[in-house]
């Protein structure tokens, strides 16, 4: 019966797992020793040495470097730098900057003056305003010229151009514009981009049409009918090319009509009736009353025109 059972006891305990006992008495466990003879089985808490190689000792390292369990004596073999750093490299300059960097220590200027900004100037008055002119002479009196030519006699105009020559320099025109190309017609002012008409009729204008007119290329619409205007028509009329309305009737021009007019390709009213034009009309002209079908009833009464167009 023993014997039966010690069998059974062994087959039992051969059929369960063999675990070892762990420092805490428990099967299986988890538990250890640590260094310092502490039994749990938590690795976070084994001890450890201290700075002095002590397992679980209480020397620690001071700011200076120093290893004891003294806190009496900490950081007495070193001293804190400006910083605040105990044992540091850092220190205080003649201006009161505190670093470790020796390359930006502030200097005297040539005033004594710690970190001072004075400087000599090129005749050697420390602060002195005597400066090298661009000819390199201390105190000299050259100067750029607007070219960048040392002493150089070229001046800019109101125009911005820069140049040598003062017989180029720009003006103003009527409007008061530098450079400007406003014209003057009859004591008026007319800038080119802003009249796209001119209406003088019946304003006793006397004289000739200046030739200034034809500066006036915006133009679409020119009226100086019924005036005492003589000489002859200018040619420069003829760079009026905008124009879809001309008329220069009762008036007193004499000569012949302009060839030029013939370029005024947008006109669709032409009137130079009542003067005292001679001549043959210009083929050219004779071509435009043909292709934009004027009115020639508008062009030769009151003058003593010859008709060679078809
Ligand atoms: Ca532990
Ligand atoms: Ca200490
Ligand atoms: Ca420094
Ligand atoms: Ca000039």
């Amino acid at each position: 019966m023993i014997r039966r059972l010690t069998i059974l006891l062994l087959i039992w305990g051969c059929e369960e797992p063999t675990e070892p006992i762990d420092c805490a008495g428990v099967w299986g466990g988890f538990s250890y020793v640590d260094v310092c003879g502490i039994c749990d089985s938590d690795n976070a808490n084994d001890c450890v040495q201290d700075c002095a190689g002590v397992w679980g000792g209480f020397s620690y390292v001071d700011d200076c470097g120093g290893c004891d369990a003294n806190t009496t004596n900490d950081n007495t073999t070193c001293e804190q730098d400006c910083a605040g750093v105990w044992g540091g490299f850092s220190y205080v300059d003649d201006c009161g900057i505190c670093d470790s960097d020796n390359a930006n220590d502030c200097v005297q200027d040539c005033a004594a003056v710690w970190g001072g900004s004075a400087v000599e100037d090129c005749a050697g008055t420390c602060g002195g305003p005597a400066v090298e002119d661009c000819a390199g002479t201390c105190g000299g009196p050259a100067v750029e010229d607007c070219a960048g030519t040392c002493g150089g006699p070229a001046v800019e105009d109101n125009c911005n151009v820069c140049d040598a020559n003062p017989t180029n320099d720009c003006g103003q025109d009527c409007a008061g514009v530098w450079g400007g190309d406003a014209v003057t017609l009859w004591g008026n002012c007319y800038t080119i981009e802003g009249t796209t008409y001119l209406h003088l009729t019946s304003n006793q204008l006397i004289g000739e049409i200046p030739v200034e007119i034809g500066q006036l290329t915006n133009l679409n619409s020119l009226n100086l009918s019924g005036n005492q205007l003589t000489g002859e028509i200018p040619p420069e009329i003829g760079n009026l090319t905008d124009l879809y309305f001309l008329t220069i009737s009762a008036n007193q021009l004499t000569g012949s009509i302009p060839p030029e007019i013939g370029n005024l390709t947008n006109l669709y009213s032409l009137a130079l009736s009542s003067n005292q034009l001679t001549g043959e009309i210009p083929q050219e002209v004779c071509a435009l009353i043909e292709s934009n079908n004027l009115n020639m009833n508008a062009i030769l009464p009151g003058n003593n025109l010859i008709n060679t167009c078809d």
